[in-house]
């Protein structure tokens, strides 16, 4: 694929050199065009000419969510609106969204991306991919959407919700292709399931993300459905999805250095930590016209590897994101991810990965209850059964995220299906 060859397999030099260029680039446009961020640096004492290489790039300030809230709507963008082609926003549950606004070239830097993604899935011209995130404000939809007429492959606009139509499109139209956050797949494939649609589905691939999940559930995935499923990393603060994904050796998600540079930061110290090591990801948009964000503290954790990949490509890859630091749990002192519950009962027979963790405070004391659905033919109303596995079930996350929680079996279906992000956690320790 033409996008491999020119762009993905750039040699280590020639690729710093184009990100030095890159960054001094927007450095100055940055400065000349965003008062924010000339504050921002004068406080500092740093001039655009202070910055010669991406090596330089630690002098310059963080850019947070804040930053972004402070400047609410536009005060973050490098460009005049008459420029401004698109605007998103962000999902962000907590206060006002945030906007992003897009050139036209942006758009242009960002269809590639995903393109590139969809080639490394092994999508192209003859296949018919269903697009099954939002449309909308949130970026999923459109994202995948332009990446997929790029390649020139037949998109379906499906958006989210109606999993009865979204299945009899999928039938109808022989599919091979979805796109969509795990946990709508997750839904899917039990209706596919539940009416026995098993042989009337032609999908070969996935492309997942938008949210956290597990590399057990991604093999779940492909053996229930047979197909492959990629993960696709990206946020709106950035660009959208499309930021990075996994290719065929699923060994980490290739991140595209030419267009979005990655540190790995402690999240506390903010100091870089050793390749290898799991921090918060923070990017700096090379690129990007519109709305350019430097030293982004995405909050993301992971941990970045130089090492050229087998399948070839020689841009640095991101591990499986371990979640949010704004996701991790104290639980009774513990640090929890909702992740490490995921793993754990993906890995017993019994269980099914929908689950709720819901946090309470009782006497100063949290109080943990996990939610857990089993399979179908596990659930009975036999008591002495169902204590026998809800004793299973306890040890099985007590092994995995280090403390007691109280397990309740909840019917089949009870926990909520999601289309788009799923909930998790429901948190009551905060209400209060
Ligand atoms: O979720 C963009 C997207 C759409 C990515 C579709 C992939 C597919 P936001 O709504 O701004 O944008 O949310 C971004 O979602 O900071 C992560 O916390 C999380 N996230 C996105 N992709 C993944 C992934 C879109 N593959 C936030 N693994 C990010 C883990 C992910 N978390």
């Amino acid at each position: 694929m033409i996008w491999n060859e020119t762009k993905e397999c750039m040699a280590p030099d020639d690729l710093k050199a184009m990100q030095s260029k890159r960054l001094r680039k927007q450095v100055e446009r940055m400065y000349l065009q965003v008062p924010y961020f000339r504050q921002k640096m004068q406080k500092l004492d740093l001039h655009p000419s202070d910055i010669e290489s991406i090596d330089d790039i630690r002098k310059l300030p963080f850019t947070t969510k804040e930053d972004m809230r402070d400047n609410y709507p536009t005060g973050l963008f490098a460009s005049p609106l008459s420029e401004i082609v698109r605007l998103h926003a962000s999902s962000g549950t907590t206060g006002k969204a945030t906007i992003v606004g897009y050139t036209k070239k942006d758009i242009d830097i960002w269809t590639e991306c995903v393109a590139r993604v969809l080639s490394m899935a092994d999508i192209g011209r003859n296949d018919i991919i269903q697009i099954a995130y939002g449309y909308g404000l949130f970026t999923g939809g459109l994202g995948l959407h332009y990446g997929g007429e790029n390649i020139g492959a037949t998109v379906i606009p499906m958006s989210t919700s109606n999993t009865r139509k979204q299945l009899q499109m999928m039938e109808d139209l022989k599919c091979t292709a979805i796109a969509c956050t795990p946990s709508y797949l997750l839904h899917l494939m039990e209706e596919v399931k539940a009416q026995g649609l098993e042989d009337q589905i032609c999908l070969k691939a996935a492309i997942c993300g938008g949210e956290p999940w597990t590399e057990e559930m991604r093999e779940e995935i492909e053996s229930q459905l047979k197909i492959k499923a990629y993960d696709i990393y990206g946020l709106s603060e950035i660009i959208g999805p499309g930021v990075a994904a996994d290719c065929k050796e699923h060994k980490g998600l290739h991140i595209y250095e030419d267009h979005f540079y990655p540190e790995i930061v402690h999240p506390e110290t903010l100091e870089p930590v050793e390749e290898g090591e799991v921090g918060e990801l923070v990017i700096t948009t090379l690129t990007k016209e519109g709305m350019p964000m430097i030293r982004y503290r995405t909050k993301d954790l992971t941990s970045l590897s130089r090492e050229k990949c087998s399948c070839g490509r020689t841009m640095a890859r991101m591990s499986r994101f371990k979640g949010r630091s704004d996701d991790m749990l104290v639980l009774k002192g513990v640090n929890v991810f909702p992740s490490q519950v995921e793993t754990a009962l993906l890995e017993l027979p019994e269980t099914k990965p929908y689950y709720l963790i819901i946090v309470d405070r009782v006497n100063n004391m949290d109080q943990v209850e996990i939610q857990v659905e089993v399979e179908d033919e596990y659930f009975s109303d036999e008591i002495r059964a169902m204590e026998n596995l809800q004793e299973k079930i306890t040890k099985a996350l007590k092994e995995a995220i280090g403390i007691q929680v109280k397990v309740r079996i909840v019917e089949p279906k009870t926990i909520e299906r999601s289309t788009g992000k799923s909930t998790r956690v429901i948190d009551r320790r905060k209400l209060v």
